[in-house]
C-alpha cells in the first residue's frame, strides 16, 4: 500500500456525502519523531470531514497502520493521571457486574504498555492483551528476563498477542475467545476497517452470552467546544459522537446499553455494549438528546469551529511572540502527539528552547518538522525556563504539580490561550 490512501466513503455508514470544515494543511506524523535534524521528515495531508449522514467526522485519507505503529513511542503508564483513570475503570468494571466465575477474564486490545491490563489485573482478572507494536507488547507482558526467575516467569507474565486485532488475527487465537470483559480505551478512532473490527469482537464474544465490550474514545462535543484541534492528527482517523458509534455496534448486532462521560485526554465517552438483551440505559438516549440540542448534527457547527481554531492560532502565536519579544525562555512539557500538530500547525518551532518528555523512548529525539530536541526532565534544573508550554495540557495539573518549583510562568493552550 502507498503509505496513504483517501477515504472513498463514510467508515461507518458508507455513505458519500463527506464535506470537508477543516484543513490544517500537509503535516508530519506526531509520533514518527526523527532522531537527527536531517532525517526525511514525511507530511501527509491533514484535513478533517463531516459525514452529512450519520455525523461522523473523519480524516480524508488514512495512512498505514505500519507506519503509524510498528515503532510506536507513545507509552500510557507515563501519565499517573491515566493509570489513576485505568484503576477506576477496572475497579468500578469489577463492582458493576456479575461474572459467572470470581476469576472473570479481561482482554485489553491495543494495550500499549499494559497500564490497564494491570489494574484489571490487580482486581483479581485473569488478563490478556493485543499490541501490534513489539516494544510495548514486551513491556506489557512485564516480561523483564532479567528481573524475573526463569522459573519464575509465568506469575508475572501477561499474554499479549503482537498484532492488530482484526477479524483474520481473532480467528487465529481461537482459544482465546470467551473473554468476560473486553476493553479498548482510545483504539476505535485509530482504526479504518471498523467494520472487520467489529467482526473480530463478535468472535470474540461468541462463546460467551454475557460478555461486556468497553470502549474509551476522545469526545467530539468536547473538542468541537473546547477547540482542541490540536487532537486532530493521523493516528486519530474519526472522531466520534454517541450517534455513529451506536449505528456500527447496531448493525454488528452488538448494541450499545450504557454511555458514561469522562475528563481524560480531554473529555471521552465510554461505550458498554454486549449482545442484545440488556436494559439500555437513560444515559444512551440522554447522550444522543445532548448531541442533538448542541447542534451536533449539523455541518454549520463544524464550520463555526474552523474560525475559532484559526482564532485559537492567532492568539496562540500573538501570546508566544510577545514572550520572545521580553527576551524570555520557552520550554515545552510534553512530546505529545497533539503537541507536536500544535508546534507545526502554529509555526512555533522556531520560539521554543526544548521540549521536556519523561517517555524515554521519547527522549533524544526532534519534534518533527522542527530542529527543537526533546529532553529528560533534569534539563529542567540545568536550563530553567521562563515560561513552560503545556503542549500535554489534558494533564495540566500533573505536569504544573511536577514543575511548580521551577518558578516559572505556564502557557496553556486550550480550550482558549491563557498565560497563568
Ligand atoms: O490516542 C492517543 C492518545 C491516547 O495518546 C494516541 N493516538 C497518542 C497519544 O496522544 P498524546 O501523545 O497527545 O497523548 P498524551 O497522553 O496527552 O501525551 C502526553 C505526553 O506528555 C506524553 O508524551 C508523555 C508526556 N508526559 C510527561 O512527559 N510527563 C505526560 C505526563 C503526565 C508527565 O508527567
Ligand atoms: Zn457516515
Amino acid at each position: 500500500m502507498n503509505k496513504f490512501k483517501y477515504l472513498s466513503s463514510c467508515r461507518v455508514c458508507k455513505g458519500y456525502n463527506l464535506k470537508p470544515y477543516l484543513d490544517l494543511g500537509n503535516t508530519p506524523l506526531s509520533n514518527n519523531l526523527p532522531k537527527y535534524p536531517f532525517d526525511k521528515v514525511e507530511v501527509y495531508p491533514l484535513k478533517v470531514l463531516f459525514c452529512e449522514d450519520c455525523s461522523l467526522s473523519q480524516l480524508s485519507i488514512v495512512v498505514d497502520p505500519k507506519v503509524l505503529y510498528t515503532d510506536y513511542v507513545y507509552h500510557s503508564s507515563v501519565s499517573q493521571t491515566f493509570k489513576d483513570h485505568c484503576r477506576q475503570m477496572a475497579k468500578q468494571v469489577k463492582d458493576q457486574f456479575k461474572f459467572k466465575s470470581d476469576k472473570p477474564t479481561c482482554m485489553d486490545i491495543a494495550c500499549n504498555d499494559g497500564a490497564l491490563l494491570r489494574e484489571f489485573k490487580k482486581e483479581g482478572f485473569i488478563v490478556r492483551g493485543y499490541e501490534p507494536c513489539k516494544e510495548l507488547a514486551d513491556e506489557a507482558r512485564g516480561w523483564d528476563f532479567k528481573s524475573t526467575p526463569p522459573d519464575n516467569l509465568g506469575s508475572t507474565m501477561i499474554p499479549v498477542i503482537n498484532e492488530f486485532f482484526t477479524e483474520k488475527s481473532s480467528n487465529n487465537q481461537r482459544s482465546w475467545i470467551g473473554e468476560d470483559v473486553i476493553t479498548a480505551t482510545n483504539v476505535l478512532g485509530h482504526v479504518h476497517d471498523l467494520d472487520d473490527f467489529m467482526k473480530a469482537l463478535v468472535y470474540q464474544m461468541e462463546k460467551n452470552e454475557d460478555a461486556i465490550f468497553i470502549g474509551e474514545v476522545p469526545y467530539l462535543h468536547t473538542l468541537i467546544s473546547h477547540c482542541e484541534f490540536d487532537t486532530i492528527y493521523h493516528e486519530h482517523l474519526s472522531y466520534f459522537l454517541l450517534k455513529p458509534l451506536k449505528i456500527l455496534f447496531e448493525r454488528h448486532n452488538l448494541p450499545i446499553f450504557k454511555v458514561e462521560y469522562y475528563d481524560i485526554h480531554g473529555g471521552s465517552i465510554r461505550i458498554y455494549a454486549s449482545k442484545p438483551g440488556r436494559e439500555i440505559d437513560k444515559s444512551v438516549n440522554d447522550m444522543i438528546l445532548f448531541e442533538e440540542t448542541y447542534e451536533m448534527y449539523e455541518f454549520k457547527t463544524y464550520a463555526d469551529f474552523a474560525h475559532q481554531v484559526f482564532d485559537l492560532r492567532e492568539d496562540l502565536i500573538d501570546t508566544i511572540q510577545g514572550i520572545k519579544k521580553l527576551d524570555k525562555s520557552i520550554v515545552a512539557y510534553g512530546a505529545s502527539a497533539k503537541g507536536v500538530n500544535l508546534i507545526n500547525h502554529c509555526g512555533l518551532g522556531k520560539y521554543i528552547d526544548y521540549v521536556i518528555d519523561d517517555t524515554p523512548a521519547k527522549q533524544g529525539k526532534l519534534i518533527p518538522g522542527t530542529s527543537v530536541q526533546i529532553h529528560p526532565f533534569s534539563k529542567f534544573d540545568t536550563d530553567p525556563p521562563d515560561y513552560i508550554l503545556l503542549t500535554a495540557w489534558n494533564f495540566k495539573d500533573e505536569l504544573i504539580k511536577k514543575t511548580k518549583y521551577l518558578g516559572a510562568k505556564y502557557i496553556v493552550p486550550v480550550p482558549e490561550v491563557e498565560v497563568i
